[in-house]
């Protein structure tokens, strides 16, 4: 796993304020031929697909949806850490197309003292750890404290979808069932394979009588925080999205070329985004989009970004200028009630409302406890106010 202290040895960022180049950022409400986006039919209709095909085409690549069959196959290797709070289920699911078949492995933890349906919080991991449980760590996954609330919860490691590994990322999903796609420029890659996997993950809950799907929430930090927005992006049957610290390719701008740059992540991690993102090293002005339109197609849904102040090589300025931006399509498009009134420099507390909320905290690039009460807080906002 490459770590970012080695990167940040590696490759000169910016992390000077001042040097930051005046923003001048594509026009989300104005569609390719020109047309006024300020309703909601023009948005879904027009401008959504279209923004959509870009980022499709021009920096994740493909999620290809068509197999031939899915199955679950509950399994038991691993001792269940929680045994009196949660029942520990574990599936294996096989995917075939064109008679080649993919197994990946989903581990599911579902509270014991529920009565009905229980909502759904899927992490997407991608750190070393136990490969059948997932990480199970204090913080980064809190079972127990999801469980305590009521929410089931499950992960999956992105290492049985597709290795994070430059040499080894066809190996899984892409090169056994999807191989057509290795020499399309704009074909799928680790990031479009993670989210495929997130997919067939949602695909399982909707078999699971336990589980509430309505109220879904994707959750992933750093590389699996880009991918996370990808998939939310991507698969409408996730109600609320979290990205966490997921930065450069995920909630930050590109342009403001602050911390990580589309030039260094494309160097240190060729095989994450497509080859046509590549084009774009040191020329961020010429993308045809950025990220706050990327935080755009989430809506109507619930989109919730947070950062760490220390975690400078994934911009937190640059996530939260994101959220301000890409909050728009909430308040001008579908009418809600939803604002992001301060400066990246006055906030303080977590903002969190319907539909959209941030948080920065102190400390470094992590996932951890004090990030997941906050979402904890957003979830169950927005789960208490579907209609
Ligand atoms: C870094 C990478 C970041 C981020 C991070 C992580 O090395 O440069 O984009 O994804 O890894 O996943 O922790």
């Amino acid at each position: 796993l490459i770590q970012t202290t080695n990167l940040m040895a590696q490759y000169s960022a910016n992390y000077d304020e001042s040097k930051v180049p005046p923003l001048i950022l594509p026009d989300p409400f104005v569609s390719d031929k020109g047309t006024l986006i300020q309703n909601i039919s023009d948005w879904e209709n027009i401008r959504r697909p279209e923004l959509l095909e870009i980022f499709r085409r021009e920096v994740y690549g493909s999620i290809p949806k068509d197999f031939d069959f899915i199955s679950f196959q509950i399994v038991s290797e691993n001792q269940n850490p929680y045994p009196d709070e949660a029942e520990l289920k574990e599936i294996d699911i096989s995917v075939t197309r064109n008679g080649e078949t993919h197994t990946m492995r989903l581990n599911l933890f579902l509270p014991k003292s529920q009565k009905s349906a229980a909502p759904i919080v899927l992490l997407i991991n991608y750190k070393p750890a136990d490969p059948a449980i997932g990480l199970v760590e204090e913080g980064f996954w809190p079972v127990k404290e999801l469980i305590a609330k009521g929410f089931a919860t499950a992960s999956f490691h992105g290492e049985t979808v597709a290795p994070d590994d430059p040499e080894r990322f066809t190996e899984g999903v892409i090169g056994k069932l999807y191989p057509e796609e290795l020499a399309k420029e704009d074909g799928m890659r680790t990031f479009g394979a993670w989210a495929w996997g997130a997919m067939r993950a949602m695909d399982y809950f909707e078999t699971e009588p336990r589980i509430e799907t309505k109220k879904s929430a994707i959750v992933g930090h750093s590389r699996a925080g880009k991918t996370a927005l990808w998939t939310g992006v991507n698969d409408s049957r996730w109600a609320v999205v979290i990205p966490n610290e997921s930065g450069c390719g995920g909630a930050a701008i590109s342009r403001r070329k602050f911390g990580e740059t589309v030039k260094i992540i494309n160097t240190a991690f060729p095989y994450w985004f497509n080859e046509n993102f590549k084009k774009y090293n040191d020329a961020e002005n010429t993308l045809p989009i950025d990220q706050h339109m990327l935080a755009m197609l989430v809506a109507p849904r619930a989109l919730y970004f947070s950062s760490a102040r220390e975690d400078r090589w994934a911009d937190p300025k640059g996530e939260y200028l994101s959220m301000k931006l890409g909050s728009r399509v909430y308040s001008e498009i579908y009418g809600k009630e939803v604002s992001f009134p301060l400066e990246f420099e006055k906030l303080e507390k977590p903002i969190i409302q319907h539909y959209a909320g941030y948080h920065i905290r102190e400390g470094k690039h992590n996932l951890t406890l004090e990030d997941w009460d906050h979402f904890i807080t957003f979830m169950e906002l927005n789960f208490s106010q579907q209609e």
